[in-house]
């Protein structure tokens, strides 16, 4: 494995960074998770853009453009001669000395890994997975905009301990409101009278890839789709419910909290969206 680490090459034993890079010491940076499929980057623009605006949001200046980015990481890709893969890459505040302040980090560390990644065991696109409500809530917008990838993800990771607990295999997040926001590492949706809804993004869920994408395949499908409100009622209520992320592409759920949705089985439109998007990714 070949990983980039500001614009050098290493194995993955010597691919090593400073106990003082406040990305460990602060989880002070952003990152993005991307696939590749084919030998192709899927979205790497959509995922570029998003961390330039999550750096720029934390005011943190990245010492490369876009356009070098996406060079960085399809050769990084080239290097590790991937196929079908995952890339990590991440923009840490850099080493500085031990305190908040960031002013003492010259330099913005950049680390591009290419590895594997398998979320979710394949029968579950079948079988679908269950999902339960987490008590830990997604960090409010007033205090930290989910909008920004950033490096804490603490938040989530409670969130998916709990699930876990529970015998899930993700947690449905609430904001401080009470309203559905989003799964740990997952947008969620439900399809109710053939219409699909997903919470909308100001209510405290990260904007992913995967939901745009899989809105647009929608669309393409004439199905109506909308960015609202969404309650535990709504999940509880719906016909069918599909999560969406880079690792899990659109999985199926059967199950919230004890309460089976639909006819307990992934419903006709989620099946129909799961294939549409296996078939865009390979295209
Ligand atoms: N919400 C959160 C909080 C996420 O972290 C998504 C939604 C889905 O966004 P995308 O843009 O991927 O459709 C994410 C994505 C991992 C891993 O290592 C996490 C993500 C993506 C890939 C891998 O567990 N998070």
């Amino acid at each position: 494995m070949k990983i980039y680490i500001d614009g050098k090459y290493y194995g993955e034993d010597d691919a090593k960074i400073s106990v003082l890079d406040h990305g460990l010491l602060y989880g002070d940076g952003v990152f993005e998770g991307i696939r590749v499929y084919n030998s192709r980057v899927f979205r790497l623009s959509e995922h570029v853009d998003r961390l330039y605006t999550s750096a720029k949001a934390i005011a943190l200046t990245i010492p490369m453009n876009e356009k070098e980015m996406e060079e960085a990481v399809a050769a990084t890709v080239r290097a590790n001669n991937t196929q079908d893969g995952y890339i990590r890459l991440i923009v840490t505040r850099g080493r500085g000395s031990l305190g908040l302040d960031p002013g003492s980090c010259d330099r913005a560390t950049v680390i591009i890994i290419v590895g594997d990644i398998q979320l979710y065991p394949e029968e579950y696109y079948k079988a679908g997975i269950k999902l339960v409500t987490a008590s830990t809530r997604r960090v409010p917008p007033e205090c930290l905009d989910p909008r920004i990838k950033s490096l804490n993800y603490l938040n989530n990771i409670l969130a998916k301990m709990e699930a876990r607990a529970a015998g899930a295999l993700e947690a449905v997040m609430l904001n401080t409101q009470g309203f559905v926001t989003e799964c740990t590492a997952d947008n969620i949706f439900i399809v109710k009278g053939g219409r699909l809804l997903t919470p909308h993004p100001a209510q405290g869920a990260l904007h992913g890839i995967t939901m745009r994408t899989v809105s647009e395949i929608a669309k393409k499908r004439g199905l109506e789709c909308a960015e609202s409100a969404v309650t535990q009622y709504d999940l509880y209520a719906a016909d069918e419910c599909f999560i969406t992320g880079t690792g899990a592409e659109v999985m199926p759920v059967i199950s919230v909290d004890g309460r089976i949705v639909g006819d307990g089985k992934p419903g006709p439109i989620t099946l129909q969206l799961t294939e549409d998007y296996r078939k865009l990714v390979a295209a």
